[in-house]
């Protein structure tokens, strides 16, 4: 395939996206809608691979809370992210959220202001939430979040299906707050926990124990990327499915496109998808994600078809769901094959 058809094919695949940061992912046409200054606007967007650094990103987001700091605000932000998703052909989504509160916005205010904007764009395509606790934030604030989160999954079985451990990984331990997952399993929420982002591979240990449904990122498990030989055995042992954010990996300085520590899943044949985590501070789309599996990982069409069927699997949607996913993969095959033959 020549690289025009490589990505007018990335662009038409059905695509899945299981990691996605709802205040990672405002593009500069949604900061501008709700109001951004320009040089926050600029600020923003820490696409330049010359940036190379994960403490200076966080530092972004407090930009895209200031521009959703009331519920209005954040209806506007979810509807709009979860429409360009939709128009790059993502069929199925999961965004996260950190539930926040701001003056005039409780945190439930604030949760219930993001499923209103799911429960609005209905007909793009299936979206589901999941509900992030943040790493930074105090033992007592993360157990206000998951008593919140437990309320809120009560109400909305249909789109609360999961809850995340994010947040700047130097700050913070996976294990002070293990019961909190512990908890929210229980109450039958699925789990995914970002791992491995930085070096350290006690707490890798640790979340690897707990095995969670799915990790996120896990740049530092193998050992040929500073983690160690027992982690990435367990690994390998658990096949816990891992979402993969190329992109953020790179331009936050953990690799290159072209040494990516997934080269390692794709060795081992362990389970991964291809998602844009902050699709708005890295300026990219799940588009470009997969034009850039195709372009450094050289994946063919067939794996990265394979990539998003697999990804329906990996995903928090019920069985039902995942085989009226899986019939339009394949309808959308059926209706494509000059994409898949050499
Ligand atoms: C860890 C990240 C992240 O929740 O306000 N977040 N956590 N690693 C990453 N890799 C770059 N990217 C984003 O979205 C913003 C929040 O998502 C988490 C951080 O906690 C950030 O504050 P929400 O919608």
């Amino acid at each position: 395939m020549d690289v025009v058809s490589e990505n007018n094919f990335c662009f038409a695949l059905p695509k899945i996206e299981l990691h996605a940061h709802l205040n990672g992912s405002l593009s500069d046409k949604i900061l501008r809608i709700l109001g951004c200054r320009e040089e926050d606007v600029q600020d923003y967007q820490c696409a330049s691979v010359d940036q190379r650094n994960l403490d200076d990103t966080f530092k972004k987001f407090g930009i895209a809370h200031k521009a959703t700091y009331c519920p209005e605000a954040v209806y506007i932000a979810t509807k709009n992210v979860i429409e360009e998703f939709s128009q790059e052909n993502v069929i199925y989504l999961e965004l996260r959220t950190t539930p926040r509160y701001e003056v005039g916005m409780s945190s439930e205010t604030y949760v219930e202001s993001v499923v209103r904007g799911i429960q609005d764009t209905k007909n793009h395509m299936m979206v589901k939430l999941i509900l992030s606790l943040n790493r930074q934030h105090s033992i007592e604030k993360c157990q206000n979040h998951l008593d919140l989160i437990l309320k809120m999954r009560s109400k909305y079985p249909d789109i609360i299906q999961g809850i995340d451990l994010s947040g700047n990984p130097i700050h913070g331990s996976f294990n002070e707050l293990k019961y909190l997952f512990e908890k929210a399993r229980k109450a039958g929420l699925s789990t995914t926990i970002h791992c491995g982002e930085i070096e350290n591979s006690e707490e890798i240990k640790e979340v690897l124990a707990f095995k969670p449904d799915r990790l996120g990122h896990a740049c530092y498990i193998h050992p040929n990327y500073n983690g160690c030989e027992k982690n990435w055995y367990q690994l390998k042992e658990l096949k816990i499915p891992t979402e993969i954010c190329l992109s953020s990996n790179v331009i936050t300085g953990t690799c290159d496109y072209e040494n990516h520590h997934v080269q390692e899943w794709i060795k081992d044949d362990l389970p991964f998808s291809l998602n844009t985590d902050d699709k708005g501070v890295f300026k990219t789309s799940l588009t470009q994600e997969f034009q850039y599996a195709m372009k450094f990982l050289n994946l063919s069409s067939s794996e990265l078809w394979r990539i998003s069927m697999n990804a329906i699997e990996h995903s928090f949607a019920n069985s039902e769901e995942k085989s009226f996913l899986k019939s339009k993969l394949v309808d959308w095959k059926n209706k494509n094959l000059h994409f898949f033959t050499k």
